[in-house]
């Protein structure tokens, strides 16, 4: 299975450095040791996947133009990372990747291991609520293996937030807002989600899975009614399309350089960079823990991750999880 997929990157690279030309099919057989008709049949692979290849019986195959899908193949040829995005597995469509990439990690699978889904058909959110996902956005996994206390995982997802405003910062004259704990916005509305799972012992993590959805290309007119007026996509917000390879691998290169960063220079490193685009602290919130709901002021992050909310009586309280409504979407 693994050969057959290596040996279609082969042929995808094959093609794409020869650019505008042809390649012949006695070519691609002859430097992948395979016959034609195998050749024929990773080209009518490929096909399928959204790729256009031109064929001539005289002249051969050429690519005319590629997807813009997240499939290993396209992944791969641009990848500047170490670990993150090294072994992936795509799906046009699936019930949830965090579900798949969990069964992964059971089974093994490396630290860094992606799975991404073109659509997601019961994508999940935070505490069994659900996440709409349909074709056009981004919807991954990664499986993360790191040297942590279980009940410091929640420094995790500032990694996740970090890298997912850098990335709308860079690509985008957008302004991305990071809303304690998982959300992105961009002018008020939620464009992004996280939602990190694990198995622990009582003092390691075995695995972490943390599943990030995207809405980057999709109209708002796709979203569901309770949704339209809470959220939007980063192509709605921009008023343009944005490359979805292009998005994902910039995200995934800033997922890694702030996980290697809180590694190497710990939880603290981290901080000032989600600062930069905090939406939360200075601010009054509600902030619904599941048991209460506490109305304050929201005036730091400790050393967990966890949210400091200083109430009308001054006591100041500390919140692990939760959902924070900012003042101005409740007045
Ligand atoms: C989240 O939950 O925001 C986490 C979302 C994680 C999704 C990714 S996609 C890849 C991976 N595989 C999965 O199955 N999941 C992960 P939470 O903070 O609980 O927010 C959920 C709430 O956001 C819902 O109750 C809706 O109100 C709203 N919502 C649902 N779909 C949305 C969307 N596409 N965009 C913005 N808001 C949405």
């Amino acid at each position: 299975m693994k050969e057959t997929s290596e040996r279609k990157q082969k042929v995808l690279q094959i093609l794409y450095e020869t650019e505008a030309d042809y390649v012949s099919g006695e070519e691609l057989s002859n430097k992948l040791d395979v016959s034609r008709t195998t050749i024929w049949k990773y080209i009518q692979s490929l096909r399928e996947q959204g790729y256009l290849i031109d064929s001539s019986s005289r002249l051969g195959y050429s690519l005319v133009k590629a997807p813009d899908i997240l499939s290993p193949e396209e992944i791969k040829k641009d990848l500047e990372t170490e670990i993150l995005g090294q072994e992936v597995i795509y799906y046009e469509k699936v019930e949830s990747t965090n579900k798949i990439a969990i069964a992964e990690a059971k089974e093994g699978a490396v630290e860094g291991a992606i799975v991404i889904a073109g659509e997601q058909t019961a994508g999940k959110g935070r505490l069994g609520r659900s996440f709409f996902c349909p074709p056009g956005g981004i919807w991954f996994s990664v499986i993360l293996r790191p040297n942590l206390r279980p009940d410091f995982v929640a420094q995790l997802n500032f990694i996740g937030v970090i890298a997912l405003a850098k990335t709308i910062d860079k690509l985008t004259d957008l302004k991305p807002g990071i809303k304690w704990p998982n959300d992105i916005l961009v002018n008020g509305r939620k464009v992004s989600g996280i939602l990190t799972e694990l198995s622990a012992e009582v003092d390691q993590i075995n695995y972490l899975v943390m599943g990030i959805g995207i809405n980057l290309n999709i109209d708002l007119d796709q979203f569901p009614a309770d949704l339209v007026n809470k959220a939007s996509s980063v192509q709605r917000e921009l008023g343009e399309r944005v490359s979805k390879l292009e998005f994902f691998l910039s995200l995934i290169t800033e997922l890694e350089l702030a996980y290697f960063k809180f590694q190497e220079q710990g939880f603290i490193s981290i901080i000032e960079d989600w600062k930069e685009y905090n939406l939360t602290l200075g601010q009054e919130v509600q902030v619904d823990n599941g048991r209460e709901v506490l109305v304050g002021k929201a005036v730091d992050i400790d050393s967990t991750g966890a949210l400091l909310i200083k109430l009308a009586d001054g006591r100041v309280k500390k919140v692990v999880a939760g959902d924070v409504t900012l003042e101005k979407e409740y007045t």
